[in-house]
């Protein structure tokens, strides 16, 4: 019932009074530390800002890139005339063949072995979050050990589904590389059976991967130890630009009897990175056991968000199931990652050129979409509050915002803050 106040319509004010408002204890909490930065991006009004926060990728003229395949399987989808009924509970189920067997391999005998299990997921972060409630139900109490440092989402995915988590050696800031033996160490002194959570590719701060010879090793020991190994795979094709050598470790370790989870996402190598579309993958011993874990995972997922949504797995499943639009992906996978390479190049090129004494050279030695550049967190916001160059606090830079038009801007930057510190 609405009464008039002199011109104005009000609802009339509810009797009753609270001392204390419902959600007078929720306390405001702070942005996060990735995404946070382009909120402080957004707000910027400089024309020379940049924003190297997030991984996503930006074509030489700074812009979102879609992908050209991405185009054509949009256009067949929409002359396919396709419907919007629900997915299974499981997803698309072209796509989950399609992306585990672009991971695994055509070749890989766990697959032909009908011992895989696949999900679509809601990308790569809702694929890990499948993942971790599924540890947390069928492992409970084992502790995920996850990279120092790491993706930071993944300590709060596992901490949120009730997953026990702790990390293990990965980087050595002496000389900006892999402290093999730390990681190699803390593995071993895991207790038998934890799980562990490795980046595939292209790892996440800090563009440092092992070698093979590592791989191997790190394959050898989990054995040993009998640790549940699980896979992040997030950057398939970023890395090298062939999706097949990016999937190297992954396929060593199930080709070496590795009953692995993996978890993948599109978003970066097929550039969909709103449409949300991952899958997440368990190898069980018998394809009865796949069955089981399958089962298992739909009672999972159906009161998470009941049935993933379809735009995204069509779109890769089109692209995938085509011979013309897969090699067109190829090499525009190849095209991102090789733009991703020469601007290392020329960063370093530019900070040498403006004076820079530093060595630089694990800018051009690390891989994949990020660079660990050993900035302070100083220095990081200095770089915001003078250049209007947005990162994340811990030094990493997303080389795939820089473009030919910023990165001499950047390095006269990076080179200003570093050589005025003390
Ligand atoms: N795993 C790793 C190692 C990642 O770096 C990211 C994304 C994901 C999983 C999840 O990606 P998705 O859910 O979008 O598929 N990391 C980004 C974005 C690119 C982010 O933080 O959300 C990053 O800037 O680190």
């Amino acid at each position: 019932m609405f009464f008039r106040s002199s011109s104005k319509l009000v609802a009339p004010v509810l009797r009753r009074t609270y001392s204390t408002s419902r959600w007078s204890k929720v306390v405001k909490g702070p942005e996060d530390p990735i995404l946070g930065v382009s909120v402080a991006f957004n707000k910027d009004t400089s024309p020379s800002k940049i924003n190297l926060g997030v991984g996503a990728y930006r074509d030489d003229n700074g812009k979102p890139y879609v992908l050209e395949c991405v185009k054509k399987a949009d256009k067949k989808i929409y002359e396919a005339g396709v419907d919007h009924e629900y997915a299974p509970i499981v997803g698309v189920s072209s796509f989950n063949n399609a992306a585990v067997q672009l991971a695994l391999g055509e070749d890989c005998k766990a697959l032909k072995e009908k011992r895989v299990v696949t999900v679509q997921a809601i990308s790569g972060t809702g694929a890990l979050r499948v993942a971790a409630a599924f540890i947390a139900r069928f492992l409970p109490g084992v502790t995920a050990y996850v990279p120092n440092p790491t993706w930071g989402n993944h300590n709060v995915i596992f901490a949120d589904c009730g997953v026990p988590v702790k990390s293990y050696t990965y980087y050595n800031p002496q000389n900006c590389g892999l402290n093999f033996d730390g990681m190699f160490k803390d593995i071993q002194s895991a207790p038998n059976g934890s799980v562990i959570l490795l980046h595939a590719c292209a790892h996440n701060p800090t563009g440092v991967d092992p070698s093979m010879e590592q791989w191997k090793k790190i394959s050898q020991l989990c054995k040993e130890k009998n640790h549940f190994v699980l896979f992040d795979f997030a950057y398939q094709g970023f890395a090298s630009g062939s999706p097949e050598q990016d999937a190297e470790p992954v396929r060593y370790f199930v080709n070496e009897g590795h009953e692995i989870a993996l978890c993948q996402s599109f978003a970066k190598n097929f550039g969909l990175y709103g449409e949300r579309i991952g899958a997440f993958s368990l190898i069980g011993s018998t394809p009865d056991e796949a069955i089981n874990i399958e089962s298992q995972l739909k009672i999972l997922i159906r009161p998470m968000y009941s049935n993933p949504p379809v735009y995204g797995a069509r779109l890769v499943s089109t692209i995938l199931s085509n011979k013309d639009l897969t090699a067109e992906w190829r090499s525009e996978v190849k095209l991102m990652a090789d733009r991703i390479i020469n601007m290392r190049e020329q960063l370093v090129k530019y900070l040498k050129q403006h004076g820079s004494t530093r060595d630089w050279s694990h800018i051009t030695n690390q891989i994949g979409m990020f660079c660990y550049t050993g900035l302070t967190g100083e220095q990081v916001d200095r770089l915001a509050s003078e250049f209007h160059i947005y990162l994340t606090r811990n030094g990493r830079i997303s080389i795939a915002g820089i473009t030919p038009r910023n990165v001499e801007y950047l390095a006269k930057a990076m080179h200003k803050v570093t050589s005025e510190s003390k």
